[in-house]
């Protein structure tokens, strides 16, 4: 779709414009910290958080000047947590967004600390954040905060997803594990759209709905391309979850189910934005382009 091709590139134009207004430049003492944090940063990552929250913010009314610094805060929570689960401890990858991964490139206490500061500075740029009144950012701050925490967020995800490994999961886990791990940003971007734009609370829960659909499309999605995609596709290894006995649809579903799966959440998402009363063909095709994409 030609709008929606249209919108990821100003979306990644404008967020990368925006990271690099907010992150220390290369020449910045330490200038080692600085470079890493840039390697991963700009490696060509897909910039989907911050698109969906550009395309909730914009699709409510907002305008893309209130959006992009909390697009761009979402972007380095994101890499943030890419950089530390490739590390030894965690996933062990050597690659990632097509080029080695953080630790490989520099070493594991540089990677480490890209990632604590890609986290604080992503708080730092909503607190400052003059175009967006007082109380909107503390709701940026605690809804981000939450989603990328404990003890339904991100790192809370990522426990129960490493305590998973090697052994079999329920369907009950992997949703609990899945929701947390990677649906719990992706919800808060979009609700964060909706808080810039000023929504209403009853907008706001079908938003929500919409967007916890989306997050569990996007892993279903990840997990199948994990299995048949190319690694030089994906930019990451390939067939790596099943190596390393992860605990993902595919392995408790089954690829079948797991596709079925992915048609309901898909046609539940595409209900929830029915309930909105705006322009919603921008998330729809969000949902398509999840749906269909190839990395
Ligand atoms: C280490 C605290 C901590 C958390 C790690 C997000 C995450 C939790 C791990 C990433 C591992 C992974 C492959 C998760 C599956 C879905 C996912 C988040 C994929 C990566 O996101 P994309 O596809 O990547 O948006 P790009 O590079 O395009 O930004």
């Amino acid at each position: 779709m030609q709008r929606l091709d249209e919108f990821l590139t100003t979306v990644c134009r404008d967020v990368d414009q925006r990271l690099d207004e907010l992150i220390p430049s290369a020449s910045t003492r330490p200038r080692r910290l600085h470079e890493a944090i840039r390697w991963s940063l700009f490696a060509g990552g897909k910039r989907f958080r911050p698109a969906l929250l550009i395309a909730v913010g914009e699709t409510l009314g907002a305008t893309r000047d209130r959006l992009l610094t909390s697009a761009a805060a979402i972007e380095m929570i994101h890499t943030y947590s890419l950089i530390h689960d490739d590390l030894p401890s965690m996933d062990d990858d050597d690659l990632r967004r097509g080029r080695a991964t953080c630790h490989v490139q520099f070493d594991e206490a540089t990677a480490i600390l890209a990632g604590d500061v890609l986290q604080t500075l992503a708080f730092k740029a909503i607190a400052d954040d003059v175009v967006l009144e007082p109380d909107v950012r503390i709701g940026l701050i605690l809804t981000i905060s939450s989603a990328a925490g404990t003890p339904v967020g991100m790192v809370s995800g990522q426990q129960l997803d490493i305590e998973a490994e090697g052994r079999d999961a329920s369907v009950d886990e992997i949703l609990a594990i899945h929701s947390q791990k990677t649906g719990a940003m992706i919800t808060a971007a979009a609700v964060s759209g909706a808080l810039i734009a000023g929504t209403k609370s009853s907008e706001v829960e079908s938003i929500q709905s919409y967007a916890q659909g989306l997050g569990l499309l996007f892993q279903i999605t990840d997990d199948l391309l994990d299995i048949t995609q190319e690694t030089a596709v994906l930019g990451k290894t390939a067939g790596k979850d099943v190596s390393s006995r992860k605990a993902t649809f595919p392995s408790v579903l089954g690829i079948e189910r797991s596709r079925e799966m992915a048609a309901e959440l898909r046609s539940e998402s595409g209900e929830a934005l029915r309930r909105i009363d705006r322009d919603t063909e921008l998330l729809n095709a969000l949902l398509e382009y999840v749906v269909a994409r190839s990395r």
